[in-house]
C-alpha cells in the first residue's frame, strides 16, 4: 500500500475538512482526531476542520482543543469537501455516516481487521498498534506542532496499555520517540488520561477486592456484587470499571470472573484471562462475547449463581490446556 499523505489531499481549493471516529470513543479515537484537526490549523489555515464525535470522556477533556469537538452530529456545511473517519468503519461512527457519504473526497484511516475500508482513500493497517501510529505515517513529523504530538502521543500510550499490548512494534517505540520531541509534561499527562480513576472507582475497587476470592485451586479469582450492595454504597456502572483488570493481575491466576446486578434479575459478568483460558467461549455460552482474553455477557439471574454455573467451564479449560 502506497503511503497516503493528508498534505497532498489538502489542496489549495479544500475549504471544510470534517472528521470523525467510532461510538463510544476512547484516547485513540479522540487523539487521532484531535492530531489531524492540530496539523490542519498549523499548515492549512485556510481550512475549517470539524470534529464529530458522541462525546468526549471525562479524562480526555485535558487535551487541546477538545472543547472544540462537536457531539451533535450536524453542520451548517453541507458538502465537506474532504471528510474523514479514523479509528473506525463508517458504520461505526455515532451519526457522521451521511456526511460521509456526501464529502466529495471521502478518507478513512483504521486499523481494525473488521474494516473493509469505507472511503476512495483507504489506509487501513490491521497490525497497527493505533491509528494514532498511523497518523504518523500521514503526517509529516516536521510540520506538527505540541498539540498535535500530544494528541497523537495519548492516542499510542492508551490503545497499546502503557506500550504493553502485543500490538505495540519497534517502530511504535520510534514514532513515540519523535513525539516526545515536542515539550509537553508526558508524564503528567498519561497519569491523568490512563490511570487515575475517580474516588469512587477506586474505593469500588478496593471493597471489590477486598470481596474477592480464589477458586480452582488459586487458578481463578472471582467477585460479585449484587444489587442491594450497589445501591447502599452508591456504586454506579461506570465505577465497576477498572474492577475485573485490576483482579486479572494476580499472581498465579489464569482467569478473572466479575460479576455485578445493575437492575435486580440481571447480571452482567466481566471476564479477563491470561493464557490458557478462552473466556470468549464462556461468555459465549451465557449469551455474550468478545475477545479471547476480554469478554462479557449480560444474563438473567444472580451474580452469584452465574459465577457458580460459569466455575465449571472455566475448569473445563483448565484441564484441556
Ligand atoms: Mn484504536
Amino acid at each position: 500500500m502506497e503511503t497516503l499523505r493528508v498534505d497532498d489531499l489538502i489542496t489549495d481549493e479544500v475549504r471544510t475538512v470534517g472528521i470523525s471516529g467510532h461510538i463510544s470513543p476512547d484516547g485513540d479515537c479522540v487523539g487521532s482526531c484531535l492530531g489531524l484537526y492540530h496539523y490542519l490549523k498549523k499548515n492549512h489555515p485556510q481550512v475549517r476542520a470539524d470534529i464529530f464525535l458522541e462525546f468526549v470522556p471525562e479524562e480526555l477533556k485535558i487535551l487541546p482543543g477538545a472543547e472544540a469537538i462537536r457531539t451533535a452530529f450536524t453542520s451548517d456545511v453541507e458538502t465537506y469537501d474532504v471528510f474523514f473517519i479514523l479509528d473506525s468503519e463508517k458504520a461505526r461512527t455515532a451519526g457522521a455516516e451521511a456526511m460521509f457519504d456526501r464529502a466529495r473526497l471521502r478518507v478513512n484511516i483504521d486499523h481494525h481487521v473488521s474494516n473493509p475500508g469505507s472511503g476512495e482513500i483507504n489506509y487501513i493497517v490491521p497490525d497497527a498498534s493505533s491509528v494514532c501510529e498511523l497518523m504518523t505515517d500521514v503526517l509529516d513529523f516536521d510540520r506538527m506542532d505540541v498539540s498535535c504530538a500530544m494528541a497523537l502521543y495519548t492516542g499510542i500510550v492508551t490503545d497499546t496499555g502503557l506500550f504493553r499490548y502485543s500490538a505495540t512494534s519497534p517502530k511504535t517505540m520510534r514514532v513515540a520517540a519523535r513525539l516526545l520531541e515536542f515539550p509537553f509534561d508526558f508524564s503528567a499527562l498519561i497519569e491523568h488520561v490512563e490511570l487515575e480513576r475517580t474516588f469512587s472507582q477506586n474505593r469500588t475497587l478496593g471493597m471489590m477486592l477486598a470481596d474477592s476470592r480464589l477458586e480452582l485451586d488459586g487458578r481463578c479469582i472471582v467477585c460479585t456484587l449484587d444489587h442491594a450492595r450497589m445501591q447502599k454504597e452508591k456504586i454506579s456502572h461506570a465505577d465497576t470499571d477498572p474492577v475485573v483488570s485490576q483482579m486479572n493481575l494476580t499472581t498465579g491466576i489464569e482467569c478473572a470472573l466479575f460479576a455485578y446486578e445493575p437492575e435486580e434479575g440481571t447480571v452482567k459478568v466481566s471476564l479477563r484471562s491470561k493464557k490458557t483460558v478462552d473466556v470468549s467461549e464462556i461468555a459465549k455460552a451465557f449469551g455474550g462475547g468478545g475477545h479471547i482474553r476480554a469478554a462479557g455477557c449480560t444474563t438473567k439471574g444472580r451474580a452469584t449463581e452465574i459465577i457458580a454455573q460459569m466455575l465449571p467451564y472455566v475448569e473445563a479449560q483448565l484441564k484441556n490446556g
